[in-house]
């Protein structure tokens, strides 16, 4: 996969490409990330990239020009198909949107700053708006970096171990359950037997129950949204009748 993240502040973005998983799959070739700043193709010579709203108002939107050619000369050199705004009123992203990303061949991600990007930019060249969530940034390149970040882990070989992506997918929907490692009692507080007793089975059917109580508790609007394939899924590795009967409510 190809990413180009048009930003005006490229210094942001760029250590964090090469840090983690993320870095290994950019070092490795597995996905590829470009940055572009819009302000090298401002062609007056202030390289101005900003303006007054018209109607007034405060702060400063991002002009079309640069924006534009920018964006073209992306298009231009990689025919791409996807050109993503994050802005806040963009759709949310989520692991369903990450999922329909993953297999996009190439997309450019444009980060806004100020007070937004000339509308006209959005109407000409934008495919999709994206947002990260309902809070406000003071601009896209962190959104940028969650959706290369969240992208790249469903590309194949990028996590090494494939294990932790299928358990993702197991929990899809769901939280994860709590996590223990040595010692086994560790001020007075023991790791639940069970997890030290080698009998997998059990072991499954403890996590899958913790991971439906933490969620219960923690994120009970997630176990509304679970699809009847997942529920299923649940069930089937589970003691005969799935959820409902194991969970002892208080
Ligand atoms: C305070 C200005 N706001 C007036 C309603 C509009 C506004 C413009 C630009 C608010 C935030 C931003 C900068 N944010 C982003 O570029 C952004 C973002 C976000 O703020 N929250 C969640 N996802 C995203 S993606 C890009």
């Amino acid at each position: 996969m190809r990413i180009d993240v048009l930003t005006l502040f490229p210094e942001l973005i760029e250590p964090a490409l090469h840090a983690g998983v993320l870095g290994r799959a950019v070092n490795n070739g597995l996905m590829s990330v470009s940055l572009v700043n819009p302000r090298d193709f401002a062609t007056d010579r202030h390289r101005t990239v900003d303006d007054a709203p018209y109607g007034g108002g405060a702060g400063m939107v991002m002009k079309c020009e640069p924006l534009c050619a920018a964006v073209e000369s992306l298009i231009e050199k990689n025919s791409l198909r996807h050109v993503v705004l994050l802005t806040p009123r963009g759709r949310r992203l989520d692991q369903a949107l990450v999922r329909e990303m993953a297999v996009w061949q190439d997309m450019v991600l444009i980060c806004a700053r100020y007070e937004g990007v000339d509308e006209r930019v959005s109407e000409m060249l934008v495919s999709d708006e994206i947002s990260i969530g309902d809070y406000v940034l003071s601009g896209g390149e962190t959104a940028a970096l969650v959706v290369v970040e969240a992208v790249s882990r469903m590309l194949p070989g990028v996590v090494g171990n494939w294990e932790s992506v299928e358990t993702d997918s197991f929990y899809d929907g769901l939280l994860g359950p709590p996590q223990y490692t040595r010692p086994p009692v560790f001020r007075g507080a023991a790791v639940p037997e069970v997890l030290l007793n080698g009998d997998h089975a059990a072991i499954a059917r403890f996590r899958r129950r913790e991971a439906l109580r933490v969620t219960r508790t923690r994120r009970p609007d997630l176990l509304a949204n679970l699809d009847e394939e997942m529920l299923k899924r649940l069930a089937d590795t589970g003691r005969k009748t799935g959820i409902p009967e194991e969970e002892n409510e208080p």
